[in-house]
């Protein structure tokens, strides 16, 4: 009997007081789920609790930074004391800089790399020798359409989730043995306030340029809303996917699938 359920499981999103981390944690604990969460700040983590216990959902707030090593080992051991072990990790806190490359400064470049790839590094080392004691774990590293495409503007996000792809697949090789399952989510265009300046109008009240373009890029004609991403994470959170490591499943509306409307 396939089984999508989560009881009995804790969860741990990482930058989950809104966007998708929020909408994700949410959705793992409808399916069962006891979630924890973190964000940089008191208020950031007060409003994702408010937010959660307006959803219906009892959820544990913490506030860490993951780049920074001492704050989430401290963090996961606090987690470990207060609620249990961690038993899926969802690596989903990220930034982005939106400026050509040339523009950028080293510390930039540093920062994303920092939040996106080193980030869930960090995170994940944290969790693993819970997970390799329970001979048992799933980490979903959140990924992007940058994890296979570049465009302008955005050479450090595009190298930090390039980065984080082959991250899973490392963590998928190297932790496999202990059933541990490391997947990515790929999401498309999504509509949340990282990407809230993209869809922007315009002073004359029409599209802005990049919506428009988006639209037209994706077969499914629209943007991605952070709950297109539940099934897929509920998918790759249970023992549905055990025999599932190391892919990227992207969530994309068929972006990666499509070559381009034809000129008219
Ligand atoms: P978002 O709305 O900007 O949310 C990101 C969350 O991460 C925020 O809660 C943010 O907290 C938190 N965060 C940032 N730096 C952190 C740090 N150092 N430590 C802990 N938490 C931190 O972004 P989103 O659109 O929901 O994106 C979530 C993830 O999906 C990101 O990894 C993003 O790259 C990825 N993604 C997004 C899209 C999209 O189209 N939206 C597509 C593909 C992938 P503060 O608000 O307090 O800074
Ligand atoms: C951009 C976007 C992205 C998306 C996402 C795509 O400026 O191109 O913000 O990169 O947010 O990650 O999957």
């Amino acid at each position: 009997m396939v089984n999508f359920s989560l009881d009995g499981k804790i969860a741990l999103v990482t930058g989950a007081s809104y966007g998708i981390g929020f909408a994700i944690a949410s959705g793992l604990a409808k399916a069962g789920a006891t979630i924890v969460f973190n964000d940089i700040n008191q208020d950031a983590v007060n409003k994702g609790l408010a937010a959660y216990e307006a959803d219906g959902i009892k959820a544990k707030g913490y506030v860490a930074d993951v780049t920074n090593e001492e704050q989430i080992q401290a963090m996961v051991a606090q987690i470990e004391k207060e609620v249990g072990t961690i038993d899926i990790l969802v690596n989903n806190a990220g930034i982005i800089k939106r400026m050509p490359m040339h523009e950028m400064s080293a510390a930039e470049f540093r920062q994303v790399i920092d939040i996106d790839l080193n980030g869930p590094f960090i995170c994940s080392k944290a969790v693993l020798p819970s997970m390799m004691k329970k001979n048992s774990g799933k980490i979903i590293n959140i990924c992007s359409m940058m994890s296979e495409l570049g465009r302008e503007t955005v050479s450090a996000y595009a190298a930090a989730k390039g980065g984080l792809k082959m991250l899973t697949k490392n963590i998928a090789s190297e932790y496999g043995e202990y059933n541990i399952q490391c997947n990515g989510i790929g999401p498309g265009y999504i509509a949340t306030p990282q990407t809230a300046p993209l869809r922007e109008l315009q002073a004359d009240g029409s599209r802005h340029p990049f919506d428009q373009f988006i639209i037209a890029k994706t077969p499914a004609a629209r943007w991605g809303n952070p709950a297109d991403l539940v099934g897929p994470a509920v998918f790759l959170a249970s023992s549905a996917s055990d025999f599932v490591n190391g892919h990227v499943l992207y969530v994309d509306g068929g972006i990666l699938a499509y070559i381009g409307k034809q000129p008219k």
